[in-house]
């Protein structure tokens, strides 16, 4: 059908344009018509719909990018936790008001279908949500960029809560099917494992892989703010070469016949559940280079295909690894350009190191990868002559520089020869890129003085900062309507464009008037989420106590159990002290926690357990009540962040690297209650003192009493409140089924309480009453938050990667 034909109206078919656009698609794409089709057909139509004008814009973008032999970047991560896609679109594009109007006059409510869109989560938590807002924001700046990953067929796990107790469940995003991606069959590449490498008389090597697999691409189109570009979120599939070998399936051997197809699928079918944890299985490896190999050939074969040249490669290709776990395509490039293109050794590493760039996203020792070397020697046996090879001439820079001794040396090796030999990807990925960056001012400080200080006195010019960021459509805009329908009134339209704009606001701050219209806006956003809660868990919230909220993966380092005994304490102050003029507050937990983290399991049936008995106690009645809220996904921050009130940010300091949802939250108008740490430091800078609440110890603090031996023992033995918390948990108040359940987790805090809970609990109780003075304050806690949105601009991932792309990639 041609666009007139669709377009037009007739005095049969009253119904406008896009209407009857929808319409067509749901008769002719999805073969349903009007009256038999279903929500999600619905919601498949309206995409399918939508996606025409996606594609046109993404044709153009790639066009334009050739046409002007742009430099291009490539983002390569394991984990791309992008969400729902359909309310991102139709919201950059600024087609909201019009599709949703199209919908109503066929009696379709654009929010619930938007509401039953799968929540792609490629991903464990904010590194790959990072990887998200910045494909994001690489569209909306106009950059031409790739993004590279798996495109597992089971993403993050739903988690269900039995009893309190996390129960993983697999999650099926493409059960019906996924109108967003292209599968690009002529875009495939031979990826190998294992097998043997053998040289030729004339010097030439060759590795013959004893397995191979057909990596396949699937392409979904990001799509920038206002449209401007459309970039590729490039995912590999893998597939068997042979998908069925015929003479074994005619001979009666069906299993054997189909053993390919199940072992290469088994390589993309699911993302491994750990955040900040290496797995550390052979399959996880495999992904890594399987994924790596894929990309490292794609971007190969396109800048020969436009440029011809394999020499010119970093003038005209950015690559950059998002933490180690694709470090390993610095060795694949390396071999690409030495037994494919024939380039020298040293020509090879040149162009290499000017290609990529490393971001570092932890500092925990325990958390950096390593592989067996055995084990990456029987998979890759090619790489690991090249790493031996990139060692050999690392160490040999190493041992001409000035201050670096024997134990400088076996720093910075690649090969970690304490016990086990292992091959380590953060040293790989250091000396393979030109670049290294750190993702908040702390943790880059830190990196130069722990982790990397021999690399970094080798190559002091290498690390360098860049703050995390966020995008502040979805986390705004798309989030947030309530909120960005009174900025718009107040400020105009410009901080849509240019998030830095939002200063505009810090007048607003102390116009009363104005105050009282954003506490409006939050207390409807507060009422919303409380049906949430109410439908999903029977739990009735008062959506005028504060809404204290941590959401985030479950990690002894992040401090839930600080959080959850402090409530604790709460409780027990309140039952004792009922005549005073208490806040009534909402405690709101959600997280997943590693299927193999048992610690981090416990904590979450803690929370269950206290918030069952707080939350049935008529003598705290509305003063305090406690929720565990399951499966958090990126659908779910987008219902909570804009209605919470205070944002906790635990972590112990100089543990989390940067964090993004302290940045979600503060942009939202929530005031952080949080440690010096990762980037609170700098949300602290920016919004100012009076507007946050940091207590604890600072992450030098941390590292003295550390290395000062201290133990929690003494510190809860001379802290009351404190003392009577953990003991109470201890003793089983909270599990009467099963008093010991605790048991070990509070001795920990008396024996060696690594994550400082008892060190910092007293500072963070004092916070907490502060936090509740100020709440009572409606005109200082409103004056803080409206001041808190009005500086968090700077916070915006166009921010973030305008610094990527003037200071690594030299693509701007
Ligand atoms: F261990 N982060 C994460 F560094 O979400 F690789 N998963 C991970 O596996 C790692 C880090 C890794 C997080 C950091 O913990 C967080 O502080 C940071 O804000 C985020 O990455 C994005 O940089």
């Amino acid at each position: 059908m041609t666009d007139s034909q669709a377009a037009a109206p007739t005095a049969l078919d009253p119904r406008p344009a896009l209407a009857s656009a929808i319409v067509d698609t749901l008769v002719h794409r999805i073969g349903k018509d009007a009256q038999a089709a279903r929500p999600h057909d619905w919601l498949a139509a309206t995409i399918l719909t939508l996606r025409n004008e996606i594609i046109e814009r993404w044709m153009e973008s790639t066009k334009a990018a050739h046409a002007a032999g742009a430099k291009r970047v490539y983002y390569l991560s394991l984990e791309f936790l992008i969400g729902r896609l359909l309310r991102d679109a139709l919201s950059n594009l600024r087609h909201n008001d019009e599709v949703a109007a199209a919908l109503a006059s066929l009696g379709v409510d654009l929010a619930a279908i938007e509401e039953i869109e799968p929540d792609a989560a490629l991903g464990n938590g904010g590194l790959g949500r990072l990887a998200a807002c910045f494909m994001e924001s690489l569209a909306s700046l106009d950059l031409p960029a790739y993004g590279y990953g798996i495109r597992y067929v089971n993403g993050m796990f739903r988690q269900r809560l039995d009893d309190g107790w996390q129960v993983e469940l697999p999650e099926n995003w493409l059960a019906h099917g996924n109108p967003w991606e292209f599968e690009r069959r002529e875009s495939a590449y031979f990826v190998g494992f294992g097998g043997e490498v053998t040289a030729t008389t004339s010097g030439q090597v060759h590795w013959s892989p004893i397995e191979a697999v057909e990596a396949v691409a699937v392409d979904t189109p990001m799509v920038g703010w206002r449209g401007k570009r459309v970039n590729t979120l490039r995912l590999w599939n893998a597939r068997a070469f042979d998908p069925i070998k015929l003479d074994r399936f005619n001979a009666g051997d069906f299993e054997g016949a189909l053993a390919g197809q199940m072992r290469a699928e088994t390589l993309t079918r699911v993302l491994y559940p750990n955040d900040s944890t290496p797995a550390g299985q052979e399959l996880r490896l495999r992904q890594e280079y399987f994924f790596s190999s894929a990309s490292i050939q794609d971007i190969v074969r396109r800048h020969l295909q436009y440029f011809g040249d394999i020499r010119t490669l970093p003038e005209k290709a950015a690559i950059q690894l998002n933490d180690t776990h694709p470090a390993v395509a610095v060795a694949e490039l390396m071999r690409l350009l030495t037994d494919f293109h024939e380039l020298s050794f040293d020509e090879a590493w040149e162009i290499t190191r000017a290609t990529f760039g490393y971001t570092n996203h932890t500092l925990l020792p325990e958390a950096l990868e390593s592989w067996p070397l055995p084990l990456f020697e029987r998979l890759l046996p090619r790489h690991m002559q090249i790493v031996y090879a990139i060692n050999a001439r690392l160490l040999r820079e190493a041992s001409k520089v000035d201050g670096i001794d024997g134990n400088a040396i076996a720093a910075i090796s690649l090969i970690d020869e304490g016990g086990e030999r292992r091959v380590r990807m953060a040293n790989l990925a250091f000396a393979g890129s030109h670049s290294v960056n750190g993702v908040a001012a702390l943790h880059t400080e830190l990196m130069k003085k722990t982790v990397f200080a021999d690399l970094h006195r080798l190559y002091p010019d290498r690390i360098n900062n860049k703050t995390n960021g966020i995008t502040p459509r979805r986390w705004l805009q798309q989030c947030n309507p309530g909120l960005t329908g009174l900025l718009v009134e107040a400020i105009g339209e410009d901080f849509k464009d240019d998030a830095a704009r939002l200063t505009a606001l810090a007048p607003f701050a102390n116009d009363s008037s104005f105050r009282e219209r954003f506490a409006m806006v939050k207390r409807s956003n507060k009422v919303t989420l409380s049906t949430y809660i109410k439908d999903s868990m029977g739990l009735t919230l008062d959506p005028d106590a504060i809404f204290d909220v941590q959401i985030k993966r479950i990690h002894e380092y992040k401090r839930q159990l600080l959080g959850i005994v402090e409530a604790v304490a709460l409780y027990d102050q309140i039952r004792s002290h009922p005549e005073r003029n208490w806040t009534p507050r909402v405690k709101l937990f959600a997280g997943k926690a590693a299927s193999s983290y048992h610690t981090a399991k416990l904590v979450i049936k803690l929370a269950n357990d206290v918030a069952k008995r707080i939350n049935a106690d008529p003598a705290v009645g509305d003063l305090l009540k406690v929720a565990f809220v399951p499966n958090y996904n990126v659908s779910l921050a987008e219902k909570i962040i804009p209605a919470a009130d205070l944002s906790e940010q635990i972590s112990t300091a100089g543990m989390e690297a940067s964090g993004t949802g302290n940045m979600k939250f503060a942009l939202n108008g929530a005031l952080t209650i949080g440690t010096l740490d990762g980037a609170n430091i700098e949300i602290k800078d920016h919004v100012g003192d009076d507007n946050i609440f940091i207590f604890g110890l600072t992450a030098d603090e941390v590292a003295e009493k550390r290395a000062s031996g201290y133990r929690g023992r003494q510190v809860i033995e001379g802290s009351r409140e404190l003392a009577q918390a953990v003991n109470a948990i201890a003793s089983g108040v909270f599990s009467p089924d099963d008093p010991d359940r605790y048991k070990g987790l509070m001795d920990g805090l008396y024996e060696h309480d690594w994550f400082m809970l008892a060190a910092d609990f007293d500072a963070y109780a004092a916070a907490q009453r502060e936090v509740d003075a100020k709440f009572g304050d409606t005109a200082a806690w409103g004056r803080s938050a409206v001041i808190n949105v009005a500086n968090m601009g700077w916070f915006s991932s166009d921010r973030t990667i305008g610094e990527y792309a003037k200071q690594i990639w030299g693509v701007m």
